[in-house]
């Protein structure tokens, strides 16, 4: 990291908690050892998302592979450990190029390394960048024939509904003249499935939510006092999406930068919104962007979706 996005970060991490309610970007979830949470949370019984998505990839994969087509340049954005696109790039045959992009430098690094060494024709070209800002695409030895964005995982859920039309904006401009995008996207559904999923019985969606503020103290030199916290996970059911919070128990003054924020017993720091769709909202949101959807997968439970999506 650059000492200017260093200071960038900070002001925007200190701007939050100067807010009427504090709040923090999951962005901060992800230092090395917050990645390595999140592929544990991936593995939980309760964590429905990932292998309902992973089973609908597996199912679909050969249609899923006919319509990306040859030679093209898939642009995974926010890519953690690659467990997904390894269904796609094994049935992608005549695959160009493959671009990771991800905040975790080391995480991203390793996991590119590793699909070098399982794919050798596969030109891996990994981008350290936060995606919710223009990041620049790298340039590949042979240029590809269209760009396919992949943006699996319902990561579009941490984004609020102006935020994430702007995130569908700016993967239109990327997805380039006959480009397209494939997204996964979660379902609205009985909430206590949902409310489980984020309140795991083994307790890492906890140990995930409160490594935020240890990522914070490490890299930032907050001094929060991690003892002090609480995990605290439930679905708005009005708004359609998981809210997480850090609670804290003890009233505290922390020091971060050259600054102080206070905190009262009891009080709260939102850390992330995961967003739940229905059908028609994911379509309404996707076509404000300029995207059309040519193709739904769901599970048969109906709990995901991947959607394929040509520019309009
Ligand atoms: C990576 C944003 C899709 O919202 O389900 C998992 C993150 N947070 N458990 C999600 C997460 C707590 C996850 N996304």
């Amino acid at each position: 990291m650059t000492i200017q996005s260093h200071d960038i970060d900070l002001r925007e991490i200190i701007d939050g908690l100067r807010r009427s309610e504090k709040m923090i970007s999951p962005k901060y979830f992800y230092d090395e050892r917050g990645s390595q949470l999140f592929d544990q949370i991936t593995e939980l019984p309760e964590y429905y998302p990932t292998a309902t998505e992973l089973g609908i990839m597996r199912e679909n994969i050969a249609e899923i592979a006919t319509l990306i087509g040859p030679q093209a340049s898939l642009i995974e954005l926010g890519s953690g450990s690659s467990m997904k696109t390894r269904v796609l790039l094994e049935t992608l045959a005549d695959q160009a190029v493959y671009v990771p992009v991800d905040i975790s430098e080391d995480h991203l690094l390793a996991s590119a390394r590793q699909i070098r060494a399982e794919f050798p024709g596969l030109e891996v070209l990994p981008v350290v960048a936060d995606f919710t800002k223009r990041f620049a695409l790298p340039d590949p030895t042979v240029m590809p024939l269209r760009n396919i964005i992949y943006f699996p995982g319902s990561t579009i859920g941490n984004f609020t509904n102006d935020t994430a039309h702007e995130l569908l904006k700016v993967m239109h401009h990327e997805s380039g003249e006959n480009g397209a995008l494939l997204i996964g996207v979660d379902l609205q559904k009985d909430p206590g499935i949902i409310e489980r999923a984020y309140n795991d019985s083994a307790g890492v969606t906890a140990a995930f939510n409160l490594n935020m503020l240890r990522h914070l103290n490490l890299e930032y030199g907050s001094d929060f006092d991690l003892d002090a916290w609480t995990h605290d996970a439930r679905y708005n059911e009005s708004e359609g999406r998981i809210e997480l919070r850090l609670i804290n128990s003890t009233s505290q003054t922390v020091n971060i930068g050259q600054e102080t924020v206070v905190f009262n017993a009891g009080e709260g720091i939102l850390s992330e919104y995961s967003h739940k769709y229905t059908m028609d909202g994911f379509a309404a949101m996707a076509k404000k962007a300029g995207f059309e959807i040519a193709q739904v997968w769901l599970d048969p439970e109906q709990l995901f979706s991947v959607h394929y999506c040509v520019r309009s």
